[in-house]
């Protein structure tokens, strides 16, 4: 009998913990968000940080295809926060989206604001997080999607789903460590460690209970649900003795993809099936870091998969082999390896006649800084762009803008090329092409136009993955490689039949990607690198998309409770 409540009990909890309190029929999921400071310890240090509910990470959302959740935010905290739903694209609705001063104004302390999180056809995992400087540091939790039909997966019902979020940890502030590198012109300090779930694993001092541990049953198969939420790279992640199967990414499913290593952007989600297969004993997970420039934090975050059994614990599990820090290849060909399902059920809609051609260089930048007192390279301050052009946010969101007619905010001049071709990728390239300008600019698509967006990663100053993420839309990337995009030859290897559907995606060093959406989704949409330094060096811009003619195809009215300016 008391096995028997042992057992209820644990699946009682398991359900909390994963189906989440459901809700019955018809009624609407609604959460609680309070952005409140809490006392956080990890690595030695005892500190306070930001967090939503006290929790880091932040609550995870559950909701079912197709479903809209509210979430009412209420900010108990010292700052202006902004809250954005990554991957949620909002159907008519970009009041919710979240970026700063550009689809609102800041939730300021002591105020509130009721977000609509609009589902469509996102299905698998998202997460959301702070969309205003750097506090999606620990303002962040996974979005999980079910299925319509329960466990109506294209993959055998797993035993048991578990969130796995990457995170990226500082010892000192974070704000502080924003602030100090907005000051010097330099790149920002490099972090103190990664976390699992908010773990750093037993490889750091101080850390040796704090471990992210998953038990599990052999013979049974887990769905893990990973989010990237660092702040500044790229992560490597892999389980000693055991070879996964990714089955989704960025709320879509993909072809299943057998891989010992995962290679992951921050903004990306991957959904992958483990296999507890191996002897029962126990084994590392690891992350650590893809770099293809600039300092970084080279340490790695564990956790441990624990089979149930009787067995010696080995003192200390074997790690997994994690590529070089600068494999770039291991990285790109993992995300190139990415398919979506495109069969009967998961059909793709790939756009095949382009309406609008956009190609739009990625670069690193340097600005001159009075009495060369800076302390970025040559003693001048960084600065990034896209079309060379660096972003500058306007003290009133640009949706706002858009949607009241309010002139001198942001222009529609932004280029749909860059202003001068050049050997983007050369070794060398000349200093005077480092310099930017600066706008606040969006480009106009028509309702219903179909896009294709080139990105060409530059090597000014010097070359690095990008990876970029678009608000209000996941787009098929159809191609991708290495140096100059070739508009005659590039096309003609274009993957239209299975492309990957994603909302980020990262844009190898030195090299391109081509995506394609169709614009069917009226309003203020950010397109930004999701490594948090570069945005906030200014690598973004923002779309803007004219209603259509129809009555469902118009921007809904914003809802009364907006904040303001
Ligand atoms: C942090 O604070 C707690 C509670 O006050 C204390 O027990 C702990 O030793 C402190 N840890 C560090 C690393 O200072
Ligand atoms: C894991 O794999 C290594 C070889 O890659 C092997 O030596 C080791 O015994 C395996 N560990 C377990 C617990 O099976
Ligand atoms: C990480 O960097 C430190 C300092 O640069 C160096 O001493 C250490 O060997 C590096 N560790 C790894 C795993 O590369
Ligand atoms: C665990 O295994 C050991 C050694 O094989 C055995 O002596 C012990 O009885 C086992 N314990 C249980 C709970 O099965
Ligand atoms: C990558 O790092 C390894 C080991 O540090 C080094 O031998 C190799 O030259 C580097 N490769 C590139 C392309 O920089
Ligand atoms: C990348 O993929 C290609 C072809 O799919 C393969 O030939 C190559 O070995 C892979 N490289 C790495 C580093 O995995
Ligand atoms: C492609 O788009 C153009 C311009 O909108 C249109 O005239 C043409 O009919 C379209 N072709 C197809 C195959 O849809
Ligand atoms: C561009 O630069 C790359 C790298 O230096 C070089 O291999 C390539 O030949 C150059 N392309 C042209 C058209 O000059
Ligand atoms: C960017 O614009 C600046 C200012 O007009 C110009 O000096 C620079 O050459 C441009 N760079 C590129 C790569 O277009
Ligand atoms: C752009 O703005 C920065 C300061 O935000 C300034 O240092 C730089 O000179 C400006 N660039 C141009 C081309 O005006
Ligand atoms: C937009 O495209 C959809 C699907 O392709 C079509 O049903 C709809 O009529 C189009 N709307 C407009 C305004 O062109
Ligand atoms: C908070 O947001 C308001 C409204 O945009 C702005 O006036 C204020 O300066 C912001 N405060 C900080 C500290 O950024
Ligand atoms: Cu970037």
């Amino acid at each position: 009998m008391w096995l028997i409540m042992k057992v209820f009990v644990l699946h009682f909890i398991g359900f909390l913990l994963l189906g989440g309190v459901l809700p019955t029929n018809a009624q609407q999921r609604r959460y609680k968000f309070v952005l409140r400071d809490a006392p956080y310890a990890r690595l030695c240090t005892n500190k306070t940080i930001l967090t939503i509910n006290g929790q880091f990470p932040g609550p995870t959302i559950y909701a079912t295809k197709g479903e809209t959740v509210i979430v009412d935010v209420h900010n108990r905290a010292n700052e202006n926060i902004t809250i954005h739903w990554h991957g949620v694209k909002m159907p008519r609705y970009p009041w919710s989206d979240g970026p700063e001063y550009v689809t609102q104004c800041p939730i300021r302390p002591g105020t509130k604001f009721s977000q609509k999180i609009v589902l469509s056809d996102e299905e698998g995992t998202l997460w959301w997080h702070a969309h205003s400087e750097w506090s999606r540091a620990t303002v962040h939790g996974a979005i999980i999607i079910y299925p319509k039909k329960k466990n109506d997966y294209p993959f055998p019902k797993p035993h048991a789903e578990v969130p796995i979020i990457l995170d990226e940890w500082w010892n000192s502030d974070v704000e502080e460590v924003m602030n100090e590198f907005i000051a010097s012109g330099a790149d920002p300090n490099v972090s103190d460690a990664f976390l699992i779930n908010g773990q750093p694993g037993d490889l750091y001092l101080c850390s040796r209970s704090d471990t992210f541990k998953l038990t599990v049953d052999f013979g049974k198969t887990y769905l893990l649900r990973m989010v990237n939420a660092v702040m500044n790279n790229i992560m490597f992640f892999s389980i000693a003795n055991h070879t996964i199967t990714v089955v989704g990414s960025d709320g879509s499913y993909t072809k299943p993809l057998k891989s010992n290593l995962i290679a992951i952007s921050p903004g990306q989600t991957i959904d992958f099936l483990l296999e507890a297969n191996q002897n029962p004993s126990h084994y590392y997970m690891a992350s650590r870091v893809y770099a293809s420039a600039g300092n970084f934090d080279n340490t790695t975050t564990t956790a441990i998969i624990a089979y149930r059994g009787n067995y010696t614990t080995p003192a200390s599990p074997l790690l997994p082999n994690l590529p070089n820090f600068n494999d770039t290849n291991a990285s790109a060909n993992f995300t190139g390896q990415l398919r979506s399902l495109a069969n009967e059920k998961y059909p793709v809609d790939v756009p095949l006649n382009v309406t609008n051609k956009l190609f739009f260089t990625l670069s690193i930048n340097l600005n001159p800084c009075p009495n060369n007192s800076c302390e970025g390279p040559f003693n001048e301050r960084f600065s990034a762009s896209v079309n060379n052009i660096t972003f500058q946010l306007p003290r009133v969101d640009i949706l706002q803008a858009y949607y009241r007619g309010i002139r001198g905010v942001y222009g529609d001049d932004f280029p749909n090329d860059p202003p001068l071709t050049f050997n983007y990728t050369a070794d060398v390239i000349p200093r005077d092409l480092w310099r930017p300008e600066n706008g606040t600019d969006v480009v106009v698509l028509d309702y219903n136009s179909t896009v294709e967006l080139v990105f060409q990663g530059t090597n000014t100053v010097a070359g690095i993955d990008h990876p970029m993420h678009l608000h209000g839309y996941s787009f098929y990337v159809v191609g991708w490689g290495f140096g100059n995009f070739d508009k005659d030859k590039d096309p003609l290897n274009y993957n239209l039949i299975d492309p990957p559907l994603m909302e980020t995606i990262a844009v190898p060093r030195n090299g391109w990607t081509a995506i394609r959406f169709k614009a069917n989704n009226p309003g203020v949409w950010m397109m930004h690198c999701h490594f948090e330094r570069h945005v906030s060096w200014g690598m973004g811009m923002a779309f803007t998309v004219k209603n259509g003619k129809s009555r469902d195809a118009k921007i809904l009215p914003p809802p009364p409770d907006m904040p303001r300016c």
